[in-house]
């Protein structure tokens, strides 16, 4: 049996959690929170970071969330892979992924960081800073999204395992303009698939410790 150590809450075991799902692998949840010390003890010595997604099978350990997936596809579940098999199409996979990681999560969780450390010791840039590469990564996929239903080579992938977490949260955090018409209607979809549907749902009791949602997202 799969071992998986994360938090329904958290981004990047959401991206690893939607591609269990849609690939119906079993696994155990290990959750990482201050009432199972023991959790977090295993992944400071699993992780070079302490951080999580962490899988476990049998004698082998795998970390970050993209290579979780990776692994998922060449030895759990019998669905598509996530990441095409056809090298010339992982390739476009990957970099949505990539795109969606670091200029979409990346900035959005500078933000929540910022936030969360005490008053005096925030950093007065970060906000700027963040909402300026977010306003970049916006107007780049708002075009990358015009006539496109997924994020790569039109199937559901890793891409947009990465994309799900990312924009649920940077919307929260720095909404997207109305008027970006594909933008929405590819975060709608996401929402709207089963497993991604299911994700969001298993994480809304964590939702009141997210600090930047105020009320301008209804979802
Ligand atoms: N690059 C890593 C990022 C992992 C990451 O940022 N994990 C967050 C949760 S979404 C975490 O462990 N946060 C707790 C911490 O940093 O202590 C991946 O893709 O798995």
């Amino acid at each position: 049996m799969l071992h998986i150590y994360g938090h329904p809450f958290a981004s990047f075991y959401w991206k690893v959690l939607i591609a269990l799902y849609e690939r119906e692998v079993p696994f155990e949840f290990l959750m990482v929170d201050p009432e199972h010390p023991e959790n977090s003890d295993a992944i400071k010595l699993l992780s070079p970071t302490g951080q999580f997604p962490v899988l476990v099978d049998g004698d082998r350990t795998v970390i970050e969330s993209a290579a979780i997936i990776e692994y998922l596809d060449l030895h759990h579940g019998d669905a598509p892979p996530m990441v095409p098999a056809d090298p010339r199409f992982a390739i476009q996979a990957r970099q949505m992924d990539s795109i969606f990681d670091d200029y979409v999560q990346g900035p959005m969780q500078r933000m929540v960081f910022n936030v969360l450390r005490d008053e005096d010791r925030r950093d007065p840039h970060v906000a700027d800073e963040a909402t300026a590469a977010l306003d970049k990564a916006y107007v780049w996929l708002e075009r990358w999204f015009k006539g496109r239903g997924w994020a790569a080579n039109d199937t559901f992938g890793i891409a947009d395992c990465s994309a799900a977490p990312a924009l649920f949260y940077a919307h929260w955090a720095y909404p997207i303009a109305p008027n970006y018409e594909a933008l929405h209607a590819y975060r709608a979809r996401l929402l709207e698939r089963p497993s991604i549907a299911r994700v969001v749902d298993e994480a809304r009791p964590w939702r009141a410790y997210f600090p930047l949602k105020g009320d301008r997202s209804p979802d």
